[in-house]
């Protein structure tokens, strides 16, 4: 399940997410957080869903399916997040989730302006794993260093660090795991070009390599590998996910 914004380019968000799950042979369910008004390059607003109305849709979803693990990605504050997570731990008990910590559209808006860090604090050790960029780990802790800020997280969570926007060495993702294990994962030199959600398909296929039974290493590996793929699929900012033979 993806709990997401709706993007009517269908690069990022939930309908990309959908298409990452299909194309791992999954079959995907979504619950929608907001109504975003944008193109491959324009964000132009979100109109966020009512956190009753979030969890209403989770819970129909519950009624019929066994969900063991959900992505979620943008929602309007660490807040919403937490009531989002509690809904779904009492729904089921051992469900893994994959944090997308959205902060800001590539298309250049930003989201929790105004958030609290604590809430997100309070509710990182109920995540699996978490998937920031290097912007994004920036923007979470900003007094703190890169370094601080890693070794926080893996502390309370799994840590999949996506390195597209690192200057020493760009695509080289790291994941950090179990406390204390570090995996880089280095980029194969695909001939990749930037697309519109990119952070959601690497996020959604984590997601999706999980739910078929794939250890965190090895879901990371093939999950860097399935972006890539993405990446380099054409070079509008559109990926095409995979294409029949
Ligand atoms: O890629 C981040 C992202 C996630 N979800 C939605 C988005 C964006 C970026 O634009 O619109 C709905």
């Amino acid at each position: 399940m993806t709990i997401a914004g709706f993007d009517p380019s269908n690069g990022a968000g939930l309908t990309s997410d959908l298409k990452t799950f299909h194309a791992h042979g999954l079959y995907g369910l979504s619950v929608c957080t907001t109504v975003t008004v944008q193109n491959d390059v324009d964000f132009k607003s979100s109109h966020w869903v009512k956190p009753e109305l979030i969890l209403e849709q989770i819970e129909t979803l519950f009624e019929r399916f066994e969900i063991e693990v959900v992505k979620i990605g943008i929602v309007e504050s660490w807040k919403t997040l937490s009531v989002i997570l509690e809904s779904l731990k009492a729904l089921n008990p051992t469900v893994r989730v994959v944090l997308d910590p959205v902060l800001k559209a590539t298309a250049g808006y930003d989201f929790h302006s105004e958030d609290e860090l604590s809430v997100l604090d309070s509710i990182l050790d109920s995540i699996f794993v978490i998937t920031p960029n290097f912007e994004e780990i920036k923007q979470l802790y900003p007094e703190k260093t890169i370094e601080d800020t890693i070794e926080f997280l893996s502390s309370k969570t799994n840590l999949y660090l996506k390195g597209g926007h690192r200057t020493d060495q760009v695509g080289l993702d790291q994941l950090f795991y179990d406390k204390i294990v570090q995996l880089n994962i280095e980029p194969r030199g695909m001939n990749i070009s930037p697309k519109h959600g990119s952070g959601c398909v690497l996020s959604s296929s984590l997601a999706s390599n999980l739910m078929l039974g794939h250890s965190i290493e090895e879901a990371a590996v093939l999950s860097k590998r399935y972006t890539e793929q993405f990446l380099s699929s054409n070079t509008s900012l559109l990926g095409n996910h995979i294409t029949l033979s």
